[in-house]
């Protein structure tokens, strides 16, 4: 089993010489094999060619933007490569490149997608979960954000919707994006929301959902969040129109691919 860790990079210079020691020594003294997909989105910092040099060092598949293409669109690159270098018995694991995200939950979050899990969320909100450093105006947004998402697409174990640090098994990524093609992240121009529109999208899939408690460590964070808040906002606005559409939206092709689901067990069941 190998596993996969998915970077999206974006101005991350001061960060990234810190981050892949760090993964490097958590995966390898677990004894775990790994490698590294990392997409630098056009920055226009020394990012490209640190990750340049880092590819003689570490096994790290670089994938380069020339100019800036937005989060959506690094992540499809990612998760696109990941399905592609993967088995069905790897797991992919996304983090943020700022450093914010300790490399060190990453074994909880293996363990829970060994234990059957597809989807496994590194949490603030589990017990034991937390953040350092992040102002109270920011902290209550957060909050807001995911108290808003939970009320609109309630998933079963499931409650930190905004943190992109998650664990995937690779067979739920290979299905999402033979399911869906390119409308995996289908809002790629809407900033940080194809961080939420995954999770609907294999919530879709019926995939099994996980957390595990994380402490965010925002103390650590070089310069300001790339995250633009109104851009994000319409985004998660659009995505409640398309979820709810009465002709067709994402939520009835939830039901009905249940129901095909429930039906091939049936099958199988004899
Ligand atoms: N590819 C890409 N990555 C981005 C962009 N903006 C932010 N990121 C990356 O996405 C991650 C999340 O951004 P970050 O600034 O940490 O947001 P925060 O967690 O809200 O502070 C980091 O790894 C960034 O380098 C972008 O335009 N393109
Ligand atoms: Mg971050």
């Amino acid at each position: 089993m190998k596993i996969f860790v998915l970077l999206p990079a974006y101005n991350e210079e001061e960060s990234i010489p810190r981050l892949l020691p760090k993964i490097h020594s958590v995966l390898t003294s677990a004894g775990y094999s790994y490698h590294l997909i990392v997409t630098d989105d056009g920055s226009t910092d020394g990012t490209n060619r640190l990750l340049r040099e880092a590819s003689q060092a570490y096994p790290l598949h670089l994938i380069t933007h020339s100019i800036n293409r937005g989060l959506g669109e690094t992540s499809r690159d990612n998760f696109e490569a990941a399905a592609n270098l993967s088995v069905e018995s790897d797991i992919i694991v996304r983090l943020d490149c700022d450093d914010t995200h300790e490399p060190e939950f990453i074994l909880s979050m293996i363990a829970k997608v060994i234990e059957g899990n597809d989807v496994v969320i590194a949490s603030r909100f589990a017990k034991g979960g937390g953040q350092k450093g992040v102002s109270s105006y920011r902290a209550l947004i957060s909050s807001g954000a995911n108290i808003f998402m939970k009320i609109f697409f309630p998933i079963r174990g499931v409650r930190e919707y905004s943190c992109g640090y998650r664990a995937y098994s690779a067979s739920i990524i290979k299905k999402a994006i033979s399911t869906y093609g390119n409308s995996f992240i289908q809002l790629r121009g809407l900033g940080f929301t194809c961080t939420l529109e995954k999770l609907v999208k294999l919530h879709m899939l019926g995939a099994r959902f996980t957390e595990v408690p994380f402490v965010l460590r925002y103390d650590k964070k070089v310069g300001t969040s790339k995250m633009i808040g109104s851009i994000t906002t319409l985004g998660y606005i659009i995505m409640v129109v398309l979820n709810y559409w009465p002709w067709g939206g994402w939520r009835s092709q939830r039901k009905s691919q249940v129901i095909n689901m429930k039906r091939s067990l049936m099958k199988i069941g004899g």
